[in-house]
């Protein structure tokens, strides 16, 4: 088999990068090990920046995402009792949108398979090879048959558990982890109130969020070896109604459950994000805790660029594009990372946390609900950095 460019992990960043190469006229074939229900059903992040709306909409994939995202002006921090909304259009002019990414995964998938995109879902065994040399090659099992997929270039879209990464040799790796994990709830319920909540208590972090006038997705700050068996609905409600309590009358609405997971937190870093024709993006090469609702957004952000990058090769045999990747995506990653890592910190309850330790907290907190700047930066930073490209070379 031969492809122009072989993309591992049908994920938000392997699957929009393959569409945004075919509106550029570049072939691909995208390589998942799972199936595509599997895929499809995968719970994960919900809330979309401005400028990953404005590229699915640019892509043609947004027409659900139009008639059926929520879209968000503000949202809510809450800590001592108080609730404060931060007016995220009045303050930086841009809002979020709340969608699921199994929506944005559902609608790229239906538009690949539309446009007669190749996805092999169930591949397994995916190993790629020769990436310094001019014809990579992916290698892979497709049902029963041994399969080789000839590229120019191989995109490593296949998520922080991928095979990708450990190709890129002498690759520097930069790690944090946090003490403490999130448990997450999806609940068929209506939201307790139109927009996010972001809540600091005395017992952990907690967050409201939803999916849609009917789902709500909650959730809460647990030990970070914590076991789902500790946690029965009853737990799992009692300490919500606690943590996201205030003095103002907010009532969590409850109804049943949907799903219930538990994720660790951790901040990664992985660089270079290239070697020869190999290129990382998304969660291969970098991960945030959810704190700050970057992760999906990133790896948009990433493909926007290679798509950029690799439409200047293919159209004017331009390499400089390609080349730049590492450092052009390098900026808006590291500021990512300080973003959601400050968030995580603000709003947690660290195990063995002194008064000293809680004040440097909340006083973060009180600075964001009682000065104007203070509000703007974290908007600005939410609602994400612009662009200053198109994803398209032409
Ligand atoms: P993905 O989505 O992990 O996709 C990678 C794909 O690669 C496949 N794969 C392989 N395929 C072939 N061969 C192999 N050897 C393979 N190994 C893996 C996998 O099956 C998978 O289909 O990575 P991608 O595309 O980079 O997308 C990243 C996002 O999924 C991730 O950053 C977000 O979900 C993070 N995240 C959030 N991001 C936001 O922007 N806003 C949020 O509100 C938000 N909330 C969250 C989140 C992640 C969470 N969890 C569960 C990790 C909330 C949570 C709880
Ligand atoms: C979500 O809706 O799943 C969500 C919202 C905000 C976050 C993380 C996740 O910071």
């Amino acid at each position: 088999m031969r492809t122009q460019v072989g993309i591992i992990g049908a994920g938000p960043a392997g699957l929009l990068l393959s569409h945004l190469l075919s509106l550029q006229g570049i072939d691909s074939v995208v390589l998942e090990r799972r199936d595509r229900d599997f895929v499809e059903q995968r719970v994960r992040a919900g809330v979309l920046e401005h400028g990953t709306v404005q590229t699915l909409r640019e892509a043609g994939v947004a027409e659900r995402l139009d008639a059926e995202g929520m879209v968000h002006e503000g949202l809510n921090v809450r800590f001592g009792g108080r609730t404060h909304r931060l007016d995220l259009e009045e303050l930086v002019g841009r809002c979020v949108t709340v969608y699921g990414q199994q929506e944005v995964v559902k609608d790229l998938v239906a538009a690949r398979l539309e446009a007669g995109g190749d996805i092999r879902f169930g591949a397994e065994g995916v190993a790629v090879h020769d990436i310094d040399g001019e014809r990579p090659r992916i290698t892979f099992v497709d049902g029963d048959e041994s399969t080789e997929l000839v590229c120019d270039f191989i995109i490593g879209a296949d998520g922080f558990h991928g095979i990708s990464r450990g190709a890129i040799p002498g690759l520097d790796e930069y790690e944090r982890t946090y003490p403490y994990s999130w448990l997450g709830i999806l609940v068929e319920a209506p939201p307790s109130c139109p927009e996010v909540v972001y809540a600091r208590h005395d017992r952990g972090f907690a967050l409201h969020s939803m999916r849609s006038a009917h789902v709500t997705r909650l959730y809460l700050q647990v030990a970070p070896d914590a076991d789902l068996a500790d946690w029965p609905d009853e737990r799992v409600w009692a300490e919500l109604h606690t943590r996201l309590s205030d003095n103002e009358g907010f009532a969590l609405t409850e109804g049943p459950l949907l799903d219930k997971s538990i994720t660790p937190m951790r901040s990664f870093v992985a660089t270079p994000m290239q070697h020869g024709r190999l290129f990382l993006a998304g969660d291969a090469a970098h991960i945030v805790p959810p704190t700050g609702a970057k992760g999906m957004n990133l790896a948009v952000a990433d493909v926007r660029l290679l798509s950029h990058a690799l439409g200047g090769y293919y159209h004017d045999r331009r390499e400089d594009l390609l080349a730049a990747y590492t450092e052009e995506a390098s900026r808006r990653v590291w500021r990512a990372t300080h973003f959601s890592w400050w968030m995580t910190s603000i709003l947690h309850k660290s195990p063995g946390a002194d008064v000293f330790d809680d004040r440097l907290g909340t006083t973060q907190l009180e600075w964001i609900a009682s000065s104007r700047p203070a509000a703007a930066a974290l908007a600005e930073n939410y609602t994400g950095l612009t662009y200053d490209r198109g994803w398209s070379y032409r």
